[in-house]
C-alpha cells in the first residue's frame, strides 16, 4: 500500500476536521458519561450530595457533603472497595486545597476499605485555590478499579480581589516551622530536575558526537552477531560510559546526603489504612423481591416488576429510584427533596403502576417504570453491551410521617428493542 501525502489531501482533511467541529457540542462532561453503564449502575450509589457555597472567592471554604451506598451487585470483574479505596474530589487540576475529610465521622486523611451493602456519610472541606468555573465531583479511587465519580456541581471561583485578606496557603510543620505550601521546596525541585536533565543530555550528546546512535549500533550488532558486539565499543566509549556511571551513582548518593542534611527531621508518607464502620441502610420493614426487569431502548425506560411486602404498621409510599447518579422521582410522592443546583434529576421520571402506596400488612405486585431522556443523554443505552446484564439502584420510600427509608434493588435485566 502506498501512502501519499499531498498538499491537496492535507487541505481536504483540514476542511473535514473543521466541518466536524461544527457538529461537536460543548465538552462539559468529565468522564461521567464515558464510564460503562454497568459500572455506574452497580458500584457506588451517590445520594444527598450537596456542595456549598457555589460562588466563592479564592481562599474561601467550600464544603462537600453526601452519602453513598456500596452496591451488593458490584461487578465481579471489577476490584472491590473492600480492599483499598480513597475518597477524593474530582476537579480539573489542583484548583482546590483539600483541608479535611471524614466518613461516618471518622477522619479520612488516608485510604480505607468499604464493606459492600453499607451506607457511608462523608464530608470534605476544601479551599478554593485557582479562579475558574469547575464541575466538582465527589469520587472514590478504588485500587485497581480506578475512579468512580458522583455527579458534578458547578462551582464558580473568582479571584480574591476585594477579599478581606490575601490568599495564603501555609502550614505549620511538627517542628513548629511555618511554611508556604505554594512554594515550599520548589527551588530544590527545579535544581534537581535540571541536574538530571543536564546529565541525560550530556550522555546523548556524546553519542551524537560519535555519529552513531542507538539504532544504527543495534543494526550493526545484529549483522555482526551477538558474540562480536564488544568490538564496536572503543576504549574511549568505555571510559566515557564509566565516568557517566560513576557520576550518576555519585549524584544519587550526594542527593541523598544533601537531603538528609537540609531536612534532618522527616517522617515517611503514611500509608496505613483508616478503619470505618459502614451504616446499615434504613430499610424499614419492607421486603422487595424483584421478579423481572426490562430495559426498553426505544422508550428510554427501565421497567421493574417486583413484589413489595409491607411488614410494618405504617403505609409506605414509593418516592424515588436512583441509579447511575440519575434520580427518577415519583412526582406523586416526593416533595421538594432536591436542592436547586442538582443535576440529573427526572422530576417526573418514576411511575408506579397500581398504587405507589403499600398499606401495612399488604403484599403487592408492583410495576415501576423509570423513564426519561436522561437515559440517552447519559449514555445508559450502553447497558445492552454488557456481558453481565444486571441492574442495580436505590429505591427510596416514605412512611406516613414522611420519614425516608431506602434499600438497594437489582437483578438480571433484559433489553427490548421495540
Ligand atoms: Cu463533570
Amino acid at each position: 500500500m502506498k501512502v501519499v501525502f499531498s498538499a491537496r489531501s492535507a487541505t481536504v482533511n483540514l476542511v473535514l476536521v473543521l466541518l466536524l467541529s461544527l457538529f461537536a457540542g460543548d465538552v462539559v462532561a468529565h468522564g461521567e458519561r464515558a464510564q460503562l453503564a454497568s459500572m455506574r449502575m452497580r458500584t457506588v450509589h451517590w445520594f444527598d450530595l450537596n456542595v456549598a457555597p457555589l460562588k466563592v472567592k479564592v481562599g474561601d471554604i467550600v464544603t462537600v457533603t453526601g452519602k453513598f451506598y456500596t452496591s451488593e451487585l458490584w461487578p465481579n470483574q471489577l476490584p472491590s472497595p473492600e480492599d483499598t479505596v480513597y475518597l477524593n474530589i474530582g476537579v480539573p487540576g489542583p484548583t482546590f486545597i483539600k483541608l479535611d475529610a471524614s466518613v461516618n465521622e471518622v477522619p479520612m486523611v488516608r485510604s480505607t476499605a468499604f464493606e459492600l451493602g453499607k451506607v457511608y456519610e462523608y464530608r470534605i472541606i476544601m479551599r478554593a485555590r485557582i479562579p475558574g468555573r469547575y464541575h466538582v465531583h465527589s469520587l472514590l479511587n478504588v485500587k485497581d478499579a480506578g475512579s468512580l465519580v458522583g455527579k458534578g456541581t458547578w462551582v464558580e471561583v473568582e479571584d480574591h480581589s476585594g477579599g478581606p485578606v490575601p490568599f495564603v496557603n501555609e502550614a505549620t510543620t511538627l517542628t513548629g516551622e511555618t511554611v508556604n505550601l505554594e512554594t515550599y521546596g520548589l527551588g530544590d525541585v527545579f535544581v534537581w530536575h535540571v541536574v538530571w536533565i543536564v546529565l541525560g543530555i550530556a550522555y546523548i550528546v556524546y553519542w551524537l558526537a560519535r555519529r552513531e546512535l542507538f539504532i544504527p549500533r543495534f543494526i550493526r550488532v545484529r549483522e555482526m552477531g551477538q558474540d562480536k558486539a564488544d568490538e564496536i565499543l572503543t576504549k574511549r566509549d568505555f571510559v566515557v560510559s564509566s565516568v557517566f556511571f560513576t557520576l550518576t551513582l555519585a549524584v544519587i548518593l550526594g542527593g541523598y546526603l544533601w537531603g538528609e542534611n537540609k531536612y534532618p527531621i522527616t517522617i515517611p508518607l503514611q500509608t496505613g489504612k483508616v478503619d470505618v464502620v459502614g451504616l446499615t441502610p434504613p430499610t424499614g420493614e419492607l421486603d422487595i423481591e424483584v421478579e423481572s426487569a426490562r430495559y426498553e431502548l426505544a422508550g428510554r425506560s427501565l421497567m421493574i416488576n417486583a413484589v413489595l411486602t409491607n411488614r410494618s404498621d405504617q403505609a409506605y409510599s414509593i418516592g424515588e429510584f436512583l441509579t447511575a447518579n440519575i434520580r427518577f422521582l415519583n412526582s406523586a410522592i416526593s416533595g421538594p427533596t432536591t436542592y436547586p443546583e442538582e443535576e440529573m434529576v427526572a422530576f417526573d421520571g418514576l411511575t408506579v403502576t397500581g398504587d405507589s402506596v403499600i398499606p401495612p400488612g399488604a403484599s403487592r405486585p408492583v410495576k415501576m417504570v423509570a423513564s426519561d431522556a436522561l437515559w440517552e443523554q447519559y449514555r445508559m443505552t450502553g447497558l445492552i453491551n454488557d456481558p453481565d446484564s444486571r441492574f442495580a439502584g436505590l429505591l427510596f420510600y416514605f412512611d406516613e410521617d414522611g420519614k425516608r427509608y431506602y434499600q438497594e434493588i437489582g437483578g438480571p435485566i433484559l433489553p427490548t428493542f421495540f
